[in-house]
């Protein structure tokens, strides 16, 4: 049989088609080190994605599904070990323990690396290793950031090439450029000797996913999970990237980005950061329920902020696909999302199949399917007692396919931030909305953000941690120096463009223990009442915590809900903030010497208002 890496080879006549001389002595080592039977370019074509797909789909790693419903699209199933993110085995190895700070696990770089390269020699014997270069932003950016994965996951091709610009133009800007480029290796740490049968989601139980800051490069072992294996997301768009955007001056982070229309054509651009699996895509394809207003998408997960030649604040996305978390988005919460779905080209991840080749999970209709193959394969009805699909089950899709993504996505020099908001899932004490006096004022409350944790990372969920800028799993070096110079950005940004910062909760809980706010399109409305601040329109009360909606100023025409319960759900209760306090100077505790001097006024300035 002739090999996908056998053809291309041959095409190409040798193994390391590329002018750049760094990244061919790379290949050659990483290839040298791993073992693999053949080495493969990728150049991000369809045929190729296509040839790729069918040799997943062979090999039982894909199921492809009905083309009439879901057009090139395709169902995987992990290992049932294999199905989050694992942060206690995620490592920072700067060459200062220091610099990794209290959230993150460290070891001494050469430590680490002498256990890589022990676990990395041959764990691609009997596979095929993969070149993908890819690039996070835009191509045509002032100032490119290029990535190469080297892979041993057919998967892992076929889904970098949905969520990042991947290939051969890539490869040839890269080139032209002699640019720098991000290494960043991967393997499913599963070698195959001779004759042995491979399985449809090989893995290891041994799990590492490495990050070298000062060198900027990535190494993955033991996970085909996105988040663990698609480098070009979290490892690099976000932990190497926040390095590079405190060398550099700028800001990468976990934030949405959605353009919102005012009835009078005023545009405006919001980011917003939520910790995984609370809602972010959700927000950036909402549907408003107000009349006039219009909400287009630039990202749903996150985005690189930079100073303009104006002192304004400019976001982009640098991803090119949605990762995004499938139960609970359906037909009646995101549509949008199940158009881009349904156009195809997609690859679903431990969802569940549905009778006639096509998928389905928890909330994604109104109407439960009367039979279902569950995500283990199982045969699932109503009556099952289980979920049919993983809680963190995930659909991962051309951001393009959106109808409505914003022109401005695609364009290099990224969109103006008038808001930025801040919101956790708790069911207590954080008021519906909350704007805060100033921006150091706002880098407090992103500091203390709290959140229920999520079936997104392995571990318990529903426990309240804190999880500043929903940065938490991703701040690649010192959390104490990420909050400075979060604190230090504000210097670099002129007084009218500074954007006004907001902390949201569309989780509080009623005291009879229902949502006190509807949430999806419904949140439009405090959307508006942070626009209309802006503008100096909405009336506030001042709070011990900043300001909060003045009665009658947040719009709730044609909701049904009354005064009292949006007083519920807006209201500072300063008992429940006094019993907060308790918390957050444990916070900040842990952070020692590196908290931010202005971020202890905050807190001490809260503390005094709050009566204390
Ligand atoms: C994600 C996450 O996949 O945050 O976006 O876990
Ligand atoms: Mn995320």
């Amino acid at each position: 049989m002739t090999t996908i890496a056998d053809r291309q080879v041959q095409d190409s006549g040798h193994s390391a088609p590329t002018t750049h001389a760094k990244l061919a002595q790379w290949v050659e080592e990483v290839a040298a080190l791993t073992k693999p039977d053949r080495v493969y370019w990728v150049d991000g074509s369809q045929e190729e994605n296509d040839r790729l797909t069918a040799q997943l789909v062979e090999a039982g790693t894909l199921i492809k599904l009905n083309e009439e419903k879901f057009p090139g699209s395709f169902a995987a199933f992990s290992d049932p070990s294999d199905v989050a993110r694992v942060e206690e085995q995620t490592f920072i190895c700067s060459v200062n323990e220091r610099d990794a700070g209290f959230t993150n696990n460290w070891m001494e770089p050469n430590e680490m690396k002498a256990k890589l390269n022990g676990l990395f020699d041959g764990a691609m014997r009997g596979r095929t290793m993969y070149v993908i270069p890819f690039v996070m932003g835009h191509l045509d950016a002032e100032d490119p950031k290029f990535g190469v994965e080297i892979t041993d996951s057919e998967y892992v091709v076929a889904s970098m090439r949905i969520m990042a610009r991947i290939g051969t133009d890539v490869l040839r800007k890269l080139e032209e450029k002699q640019s720098f480029f991000v290494p960043a290796l991967h393997s499913v740490g599963a070698p195959l000797e001779a004759g042995q049968a491979d399985v449809p989601w090989p893995c290891n139980p041994e799990k590492w996913i490495v990050h070298f800051p000062e060198e900027r490069s990535i190494v993955s072992y033991g996970s085909g999970y996105g988040g663990n294996a698609l480098l070009g997301k979290k490892c690099f768009a976000l932990r190497i990237a926040s390095v590079m955007a405190r060398d550099e001056g700028w800001l990468a982070e976990h934030m949405l980005i959605l353009k919102l229309t005012s009835p009078e054509g005023k545009d405006y651009h919001v980011a917003a950061a939520f910790p995984s699996a609370c809602g972010k895509t959700n927000l950036a394809l909402l549907d408003p329920t107000i009349e006039g207003w219009k909400v287009e998408t630039l990202g749903d997960d996150i985005a690189w902020m930079r100073v303009g030649a104006n002192g304004e604040l400019r976001a982009v996305n640098p991803e090119a696909g949605l990762f995004g978390v499938a139960p609970g988005t359906g037909w009646s919460t995101n549509p949008n999302a199940m158009r881009a779905i349904e156009k195809g080209n997609s690859v679903f991840t431990n969802v569940a199949l549905t009778d006639d080749g096509g998928v389905w999970w928890e909330g994604m209709t109104d109407e439960t399917p009367a039979h279902l193959t569950d995500w283990l394969g199982n045969d699932w009805t109503p009556e099952s007692d289980r979920p049919a699909a993983h809680p963190n089950s995930r659909f991962c899709t051309p951001i393009a396919q959106i109808d409505m993504l914003s022109d401005e996505y695609n364009d290099p020099q990224g969109v103006k931030i008038d808001a930025i908001l801040f919101g956790g899932r708790r069911k207590t004490t954080v008021p519906l909305v909350t704007q805060a006096r100033s921006w150091t004022s706002g880098v407090f409350m992103g500091s203390t953000l709290s959140s229920e944790t999520t079936a997104a990372a392995a571990g318990q969920v529903g426990l309240v941690r804190r999880d500043p800028m929903a940065m938490l799993p991703f701040i690649g070096y010192d959390a104490g120096d990420y909050l400075n110079h979060w604190d230090s950005i504000r210097s670099h940004l002129a007084e009218d463009q500074l954007p006004q910062i907001f902390l949201v909760n569309w989780f509080r809980r009623t005291s009879e223990g229902g949502f006190a706010w509807p949430g999806f399109g419904e949140n439009s409305r405090v959307l508006k009442w942070a626009i209309e601040r802006l503008e100096g329109k909405a009336d506030a009360v001042d709070t011990p915590i900043g300001f909060v909606p003045a009665a009658g100023s947040l719009d709730i025409k044609g909701l049904d809900l009354s005064e009292d319960e949006v007083a519920e759900a807006t209201h500072v209760d300063v008992d429940e903030w006094r019993a907060e306090l308790p918390g957050i100077e444990e916070w900040f505790a842990r952070f020692g010497d590196s908290l931010p001097a202005s971020l202890r006024t905050e807190l001490d300035e809260l503390t005094a208002r709050l009566g204390r």
